[in-house]
């Protein structure tokens, strides 16, 4: 019998999809190292977690072999201190990159088009009482949208866009040599270049506040940021800043520097569209993620290799 541990809080379809194979399943709901008893510290080899997994907690579990995230992004997870100690990190991909990308040009055309305001003006008798609502200021027609972020889920992004007729170009480290969009070696050019800009880039000691207050001028009056990677890569005060001053014209955000709080004065721009970290948060999706987790556990354990390894910590048989 293999004992595997659920860290925090993980979507519950992961345990109910390593039932019927060989596995106990014990629970860490706290998340906290302090409590591992020596049960968990001699028995376990396998762990679930859904973002984060701290140093202390690996250390705390001599016999970890694997550590599967629920979540593409596994920033808040210590690969580094994994990768150190042989530990196997997994994590979610391909499974949710068309509901992002869904879920991007949604809040894209909310950002644009003010539709849940215009919703919350029906709700509320305003259509009744005092007429049609106002026309939005702002159009997705005539935009060059500028990818930060060309990766599963930004060429999802982008194939959609096309569909929009609308033009497209990119800023990653490297250009990606299957894609024909226009490439641009720096942020700081495609902001320039564009006047919309589609953050969908990791958490990386790289991306750190990146887009702020150089990148909103350089994007312009006519300018929106839409950002649904992590909101650490958005300086939020400087974005606040540019919407207050009108250094640009609007905003879009699924993701926040500290979640799930966001700075008060974020939430007071009409010309801004929130939304709590849902991109990928559908019943289908979350049951794709949920049962990759499960998959890599399973794999890992009966056949010997991860589904999914990150770059972090390959796979080597
Ligand atoms: P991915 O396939 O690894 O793509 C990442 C892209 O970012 C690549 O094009 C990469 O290109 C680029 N990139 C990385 N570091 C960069 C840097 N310093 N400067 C410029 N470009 C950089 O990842 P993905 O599956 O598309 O997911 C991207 C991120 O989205 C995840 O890590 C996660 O944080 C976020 N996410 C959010 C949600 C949500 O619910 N809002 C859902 C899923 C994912 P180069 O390597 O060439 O630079
Ligand atoms: C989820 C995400 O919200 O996959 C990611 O990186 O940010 C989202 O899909 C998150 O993983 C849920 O914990």
């Amino acid at each position: 019998m293999i004992t595997l541990l659920i860290v925090g809080k993980v979507n519950p379809r992961v345990a109910e999809r390593l039932q019927g194979h060989d596995f106990e399943i014990l629970s860490l709901p706290s998340g906290n190292a302090a409590e591992i008893t020596t049960v968990m510290a001699d028995k376990v080899s396998g762990v679930a977690v859904s973002g984060n997994l701290s140093a202390s907690i690996m250390d705390a579990l001599p016999n970890l072999k694997i550590v599967a995230n629920f979540g593409v992004g596994y920033d808040g997870v210590d690969v580094r201190h994994a990768a150190s100690k042989g530990i196997i990190v997994t994590n979610t991909p391909d499974v949710l990159d068309e509901e992002v990308a869904d879920t991007t040009i949604g809040l894209l055309l909310n950002t644009l088009r003010l539709f849940p305001r215009a919703e919350n003006y029906l709700r509320d008798g305003r259509w009744v009482k005092e007429g049609g609502y106002p026309l939005s200021p702002l159009t997705l027609r005539g935009r060059h949208i500028g990818m930060y972020g060309m990766g599963r889920i930004g060429q999802q992004i982008a194939h959609r866009l096309e569909a929009f007729n609308v033009r497209i170009s990119y800023h990653t480290r490297s250009p990606k040599k299957d894609v024909s969009f226009g490439y641009y070696g720096s942020l700081k050019e495609l902001a320039t270049a564009v006047d919309t800009l589609i953050c969908i880039v990791p958490k990386t000691s790289e991306t750190r506040q990146t887009v702020n207050k150089e990148i909103f001028e350089a994007l312009g009056a006519n300018g929106v940021m839409i950002n649904v990677g992590r909101g650490w890569t958005v300086h939020e005060d400087d974005l606040a800043d540019a919407l207050e001053n009108k250094v640009i014209a609007g905003a879009g955000l699924d993701v926040f520097e500290v979640e799930p709080c966001l700075p008060e004065r974020l939430m007071q721009f009409e010309n801004v569209s929130l939304l709590p970290h849902v991109a990928s948060a559908s019943v289908a999706t979350r049951n794709a993620m949920a049962d990759l987790v499960a998959d890599n556990l399973i794999s890992w354990f009966e056949q010997g290799k991860p589904v999914t390894p990150v770059a972090e910590t390959p796979f080597r048989s």
